[in-house]
């Protein structure tokens, strides 16, 4: 039985369900209570502040666990990253009062920088020389500057929306962090194969997102022209059609890049354009 420790509550609980759902694994107890039981998979839930989770795992009090790779990092303890899971992307940067006329690292020697994350700007400033204070604070950091307690801070950062409000520039993007699932480093071979199952259903969901399925009736001359337009996964299907001059066009684009190739193969002659989403991709 695998024991999972993820957040009791914050920004990646909510996620961190919802992916465990989406690969076939409900909670059923209530998560006021500290662990909970799974079904769908021979796993236990354990609910943690993120702080702690890093170390439950490392100890062995959870097996794997779900967590920021920024506190993985900052708090040190040896364990194995298996997959980042593509949720919770921030980064920790540096930030400045606006109106520093910053130009470089330099501008931090002899400064005072607050942040909760001290032993990843310890590294950072050992690494680049610089010598500055680093004042580690609990939470509210974005205030320090303001009240007098630092020059300038490292701290989370992901729409930047905090920094601009306090007044903040970011300045150096230091660490780039997103949720990942961490393992225990000596786990036992029934567990590792456990882990490994988990991780095929989680790859599939993780890898699915931001994908989508296209079909399309398109006239067979233009078939290489939009051949050349879809990357796909190994290359675009084409199925035949009762009308011989039409072929039918089945291919996996990225989300991003959907209008802009829809409309290219609008413009080769594909008609009756069908986007579906999908839900896994099976490697
Ligand atoms: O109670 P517990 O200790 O479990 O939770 P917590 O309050 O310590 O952590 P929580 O829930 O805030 O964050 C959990 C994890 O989410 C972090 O460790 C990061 O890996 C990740 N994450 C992603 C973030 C953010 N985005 C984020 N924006 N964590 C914090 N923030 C903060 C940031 O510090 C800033 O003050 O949100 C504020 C708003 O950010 P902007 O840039 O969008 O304005
Ligand atoms: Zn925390």
């Amino acid at each position: 039985m695998l024991r999972i420790a993820i957040q009791a509550k914050g920004r990646l609980n909510e996620e961190s369900l919802s992916l465990l759902h989406e690969a076939g694994i409900e909670v059923t107890q209530s998560r006021r209570q500290l662990v909970a039981q799974a079904s769908g998979f021979p796993m236990e839930v354990l609910y943690l502040r993120d702080d702690d989770i890093p170390q439950a795992v490392s100890c062995g009090v959870a097996d794997i666990g779900v967590v920021g790779r920024n506190e993985v990092a900052e708090r040190g303890f040896p364990l194995h990253e298996e997959m980042a899971l593509g949720f919770g992307a921030c980064r920790i940067s540096l930030a400045v009062p606006r109106g520093q006329g910053y130009e470089g690292l330099h501008w931090f020697e002899g400064k005072t920088v607050a942040t909760s994350y001290p032993n990843i700007l310890s590294a950072f400033f050992q690494d680049k020389g610089i010598r500055a204070r680093v004042h580690k604070i609990a939470g509210s950091v974005e205030i320090a500057p303001a009240v007098g307690m630092a020059d300038a801070i490292f701290d989370i950062v992901s729409s930047g929306g905090t920094l601009v409000q306090n007044g903040l520039v970011e300045v150096e993007r230091v660490f780039p962090s997103e949720a990942v699932l961490v393992s225990r480093t000596d786990l036992s071979d029934d567990k590792r194969e456990d882990v490994d199952k988990l991780k095929f259903r989680f790859h599939s969901i993780v890898d699915g997102r931001g994908l989508k399925y296209v079909l399309m009736n398109l006239p067979k001359e233009r078939l290489s022209e939009a051949v050349a337009l879809l990357p796909g996964m190994r290359s675009p299907t084409v199925l035949p059609l009762f009308d011989e001059g039409w072929c039918s066009l089945h291919a996996v684009i990225c989300e991003r890049e959907l209008w802009d190739r829809v409309e290219r193969l609008k413009a080769l002659g594909a008609e009756g354009i069908l986007v579906l989403s999908l839900d896994n991709i099976i490697k």
